[in-house]
């Protein structure tokens, strides 16, 4: 045995960056802590990351290619594998044509560095329009708003947290989450900072959720009703002549617009529709617009629903009237050392929006993909331009995707089907061919994406700890491969060498960066706090922000036709999402660390609803909606907002024929049985997962 050593890494299991210590000897870890002298996480750390050994030495997880046959999966060698997926990618676009191969791009994707640089090139060679994401059941709304003020997808006002003095966050939950669209490390503790100086934290959810125990503030709301609430708080803050454009002037568009069209939005007409009172919208419009610096930040709840742009715009235009855009203690832009969004000066990818249209349901294309919520209708409706293979990457969308059941039918009706995954699971044993690949502490990091979302400006490189085998592949390599054989053009340059020429453009000389010269920075660099950077920044063509693009004026027709609509009668209850601090989507559930302890997926419930439907505890009850029914033990709690229900999701692990057998013995059922795919924002195509309505049969 050789001796006991320490290695430095970023965890690449959520947004946010943590530095891990990791204490290990020859091929085994001994021990995975926080690293206390990291620049960003300093020590913080969550239950996920010890879970990375468990990924590393899971005997379910593939590690040579495997293809189906009438007698079951086979292995096969990754010569044989990469003939015949190349050879099927080529075949069945000279038959039906290029848009003939759709695929479907997960989460981790964006962990992964080696998926970003190398992703790009391949979906080139394949050069379909049929390309789908995980973005359009999450983020969609956040990119959409930042296009039409800002001029580029990727510019998101990222929240000032360790400056501010009162942080409104509407449809996130980071004190479970860890944050999203806004890498801070420890959110929790950056939340009782702002407490601990006198701030405030004021929660708005249908639930009242981990954060809110953490922040001085709760408030209810029906689910979907946001846009409303920031309507009404915009509608305040002119009306009390509160609205300031301050360092802005003469950088906005739109003032007066915005200015005559929230005087119909008055609390008093919306509190029902809301679900909170006027008076105490009232006090928040003030109290968030006469604090010295503000900021609200809204997440997944606010993004997944049926007017998820509106209410991602409503929070820009609220955080720029009262002053907050751009200065310190309010909402910043990053620079971070490979500048994402700087670099598309060279590129010119800045992002675009409905440019074609799905086949289908004539969906909105945004920045080259279509909505996720249409795939399987893609797959399973004829005609010209039909999707007859998938290529899956990273991604598990039977479970995460909206109807997931039936995707299930499109994927069995496909002519071919390729996945790139570490598991035979929900999604993946519809595939002809999976090709396997390493985990996190196998390979390289540098992330790519969550420098360019975090609170201050950073850098860092993360070696690999353990050599991969002689015949495991790395996703960058497997992806190199497919490109070379499908489009015959070799690249030249592995996965070092690709950041190493990234770094030589670094927004930072001081010190002059390479991957080199980021190993000698095990803990990373830090850059300092974010800046101010506007009129600069702005990507639109007169360097103005646009506080009223015509295509949200527009969409605000069909918030209204809310305002009167009656409530279903046959589906009383709205159904929500939850997270868990153990758990990542659908994938981390067969770690027995991770499943241990009492069930977790349960419907809560409020005590006065379980009353009415003389439900008890633990009781096991059917719940319907308009596309599938789940049967599933309850839990009462009145965390839940009366006529709110909650499941978490990434659970349903029981469909037979995968490999995962810790998840199966804790399988759950799985939310997305029960919304729907055509319930969406039409607006931006994301999937409105916070409308889903249900009832329960006992
Ligand atoms: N109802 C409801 N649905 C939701 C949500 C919700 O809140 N409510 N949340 C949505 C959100 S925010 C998201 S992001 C999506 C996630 O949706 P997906 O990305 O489709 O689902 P994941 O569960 O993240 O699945 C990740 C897959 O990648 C594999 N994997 C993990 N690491 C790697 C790797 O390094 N390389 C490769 N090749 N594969 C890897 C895993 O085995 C798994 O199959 O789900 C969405 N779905
Ligand atoms: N432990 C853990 N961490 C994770 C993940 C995980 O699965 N587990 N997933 C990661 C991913 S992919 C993402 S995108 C992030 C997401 O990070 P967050 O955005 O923090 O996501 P959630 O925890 O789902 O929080 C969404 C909140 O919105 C509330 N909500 C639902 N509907 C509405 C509504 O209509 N209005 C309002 N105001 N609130 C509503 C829900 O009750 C919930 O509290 O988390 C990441 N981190
Ligand atoms: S909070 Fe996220 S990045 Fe930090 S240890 Fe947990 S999973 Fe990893
Ligand atoms: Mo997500």
């Amino acid at each position: 045995m050789s001796a006991i050593k320490t290695h430095y890494r970023t965890c690449n299991l959520c947004e946010a960056m943590c530095g891990l210590k990791i204490t290990y000897q020859d091929k085994a870890v001994l021990k995975i802590e926080g690293d206390k002298d990291d620049e960003l996480s300093k020590g913080h750390i969550c239950p996920k990351a010890i879970a990375l050994q468990d990924l590393y030495t899971d005997k379910d997880r593939l590690k040579t290619p495997i293809k189906r046959t009438e007698n079951g999966w086979i292995d096969i060698s990754w010569e044989d594998a990469f003939d015949e997926v190349a050879g099927k990618i080529k075949s069945i676009q000279k038959k039906h044509g290029r848009n003939a191969i759709g695929s479907y791009r997960g989460n981790p994707t964006v962990h992964n560095i080696g998926l970003m640089l190398f992703g790009t090139p391949f979906m080139q060679s394949i050069g379909s329009n049929q390309k789908y994401t995980a973005t359009s059941v999450d983020q969609l709304p956040h990119h959409f708003a930042s296009l039409m003020m800002f001029g580029h997808f990727l510019m998101f006002p990222i929240p000032d947290i360790d400056r501010t003095d009162f942080m409104l966050i509407m449809g996130g939950n980071p004190a479970v989450s860890n944050g999203s669209i806004m890498t801070a490390p420890n959110f929790s503790n950056r939340l009782k900072a702002i407490k601990k100086r006198g701030g405030k934290v004021v929660v708005v959810d249908p639930r009242f959720t981990e954060t809110s125990k953490i922040a001085s503030e709760h408030h209810f709301i029906k689910p979907g009703k946001d846009a409303f609430l920031l309507l009404a708080m915009i509608h305040i803050i002119f009306k009390e002549n509160l609205a300031t454009q301050k360092h802005l002037e003469g950088h906005l568009k739109g003032w007066e617009t915005i200015k005559e069209l929230v005087k119909e939005y008055s609390p008093e007409k919306l509190a029902s529709i809301i679900g909170i009172d006027a008076v105490s919208i009232t006090e928040l419009a003030k109290e968030f617009a006469n604090s010295k610096t503000a900021v609200c930040y809204g997440r997944m709840g606010l993004s997944t629903q049926e007017f998820g742009g509106l209410c991602q715009w409503l929070v820009n235009v609220l955080n720029i009237i009262t002053g907050n855009l751009d200065i310190e203690g309010g909402t910043l832009f990053t620079k971070p050392a490979i500048d994402v969004v700087g670099m598309s000066k060279m590129t010119g990818n800045t992002g675009s929006f409905n440019r074609r249209q799905s086949r289908v349901h004539k969906m909105p294309e945004f920045t080259g993909e279509f909505p996720v919520a249409t795939l399987a209708d893609e797959i399973l409706t004829e005609g010209e331009g039909q999707i007859k293979m998938m290529v899956t990457i990273a991604g598990n969308p039977v479970l995460s995707t909206p109807n997931g059941q039936h995707l299930e039918k499109a994927l069995e009706s496909l002519d071919y089907m390729v996945s790139i995954d570490l598991y035979l699971n929900e999604t993946t044993k519809h595939a002809d061919i999976i090709l396997p690949t390493t985990t996190g502490l196998e390979t390289l990091l540098y992330d790519l994406v969550f420098h360019q979302f975090a609170i201050r400006n950073t850098a860092k490189f993360s070696e690999v700890l353990f050599e991969k085998e002689e015949n495991q592949r790395h996703d960058w390599e497997i992806l190199k491969e497919l490109t070379k054989r499908v489009s015959g053009k070799e690249n030249p340059m592995n996965l070092e060498q690709t950041l190493d020429y990234m770094l030589q453009y670094s927004s930072y000389q001081e010190p002059k960066l390479s991957v080199e010269e980021l190993k000698k920075h095990p803990h990373g660099l830090d850059y300092g706090a974010l800046k101010p950077q506007l009129p600069k920044r702005l990507f639109t063509t007169d360097k103005k922000i646009e506080l009223a693009h015509p295509l949200f004026i527009g969409d605000l027709k069909r918030l209204n036709s809310k305002l009167n609509q009656e409530s279903e009668k046959e589906f009383p209850f709205y159904l929500i999402g939850r997270r868990h601090l153990r758990s990542n989507n659908s994938w981390m559930h067969n770690s027995e660390r991770m499943v241990k302890g009492r069930e977790r997926c349960t419907l809560l419930i409020h005590s006065k609803d379980a009353e009415t439907l003389s439900i008890k505890e633990n009781q096991k009850v059917t719940v319907i909606s308009n596309v599938g029914k789940v049967q599933i033990p309850i839990e009462i709690t009145d965390t839940m907002m009366q006529g709110v229900l909650s499941i978490p999701h990434g659970w349903g692990h029981h469909r037979k024929g995968t490999k995962m057998k810790i998840a199966e013995e804790h399988a759950g059922v799985s939310l997305n049985d029960l919304t729907n795919n055509m319930r969406l924002d039409t607006l931006t195509g994301n999937t409105d997962f916070s409308g889903t309505k249900v009832k329960i049969e006992v």
